[in-house]
């Protein structure tokens, strides 16, 4: 975490740090907060002791990318990129909005959450799914599974839509089809390069003014490996895990006797090794340049 003048800091995730003004009255811009990406990179629900390093620039510049992408399609959170110089590169700042608790995914392939609740129940989210769904597999149609925002450190539970329909009333169908249209295309963009967005989660706020805007505004930070997954469309074989784009060498070395972690034990995982790092940061460097087709500023 960083000691930054005029901000304090007010929370963290596993990788990002929010922090709102010391001054509200300074920022003539209204009510916002700054976030900031961290170069601490989770794996299988940790935050591991090793940073990697430009991860936190390189996800907040794509970040940014995709919300210039999609800025024809909904209103974002982001500001300001001019932020206190320690943190150049890796922040934004961003409006304060009355955040949506619900989590926004969509879906166009069977993974995750998903795949465990196919195999459960035969559907997910009250959506019922054809049978014979293998691991990985494309779905006919892109689907909206919505989530309810847990504590932290536990899951997010799915729900229903219809369940997201009694907490947000008239927004929940708002929120479905602008997810749906907003994954759609992310994922043609992200086809154009031989990547596969897999699924991919948004949040969404409302102004606090509410009744004189357009509806939601696209918060966070969006289609980053942090919120999505992303597979290289080359290694794409249904019927077994994906390899993902880019923690794939983080969580096969966890995995690896080298590591000599359990990960269903108590332990906290341990240093990766420095070739893993730079692998792993190699890979963050690599969807960057193919998705954007630019260098982050570093
Ligand atoms: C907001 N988080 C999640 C937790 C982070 C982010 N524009 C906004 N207005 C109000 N609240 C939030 C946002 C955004 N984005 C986001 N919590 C509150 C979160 C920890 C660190 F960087």
């Amino acid at each position: 975490m960083y000691d930054l003048d005029g901000w304090a800091h007010v929370s963290s995730g596993k990788v990002r740090d929010l922090y709102a003004p010391q001054d509200p009255s300074a920022h003539a811009s209204g009510d916002v907060l700054l976030v900031v990406a961290s170069d601490r990179i989770s794996a299988f629900d940790h935050v591991l002791p090793t940073r990697i390093p430009d991860k936190g620039k390189i996800l907040s510049q794509l970040s940014l990318w995709w919300f210039e992408q999609l800025g024809d399609v909904v209103p974002n959170h982001v500001v300001s990129l001019d932020v206190p110089e320690e943190v150049h590169g890796r922040a934004m700042i961003c409006r304060r909005l009355n955040m949506i608790h619900v989590e926004c995914v969509a879906r166009g392939y069977l993974s995750g959450s998903a795949l465990s609740e196919y195999r459960a129940t035969g559907g997910i989210c009250g959506i019922t799914l054809p049978e014979g769904l293998r691991e990985g597999d494309e779905l006919a149609e892109p689907i909206f599974t919505p989530a309810a925002k847990a504590e932290l450190g536990s899951h997010d539970e799915n729900i229903t839509f219809d369940e997201m329909r009694r907490r947000e009333g008239s927004l929940a169908p708002q929120l479905r089809s602008l997810t749906l249209e907003l994954y759609g295309r992310a994922r043609r963009i992200a086809a154009a390069q031989g990547l596969i967005l897999a699924d991919t989660k948004f949040e969404f706020g409302t102004t606090p003014d509410g009744s004189l805007t357009r509806g939601p505004v696209l918060a966070d930070e969006v289609l980053t490996s942090d919120s999505s997954r992303f597979w290289d469309a080359s290694d794409w074989e249904p019927g077994r895990p994906q390899y993902s784009f880019d923690k794939q060498f983080v969580r096969d070395w966890l995995l690896s006797p080298a590591s000599g972690w359990d990960r269903h034990s108590d332990d906290p995982p341990p240093a990766l090794p420095d070739e893993i790092v730079e692998r792993t940061r190699d890979r963050y460097l690599e969807a960057f340049r193919r998705l954007t087709g630019s260098e982050p500023v570093l």
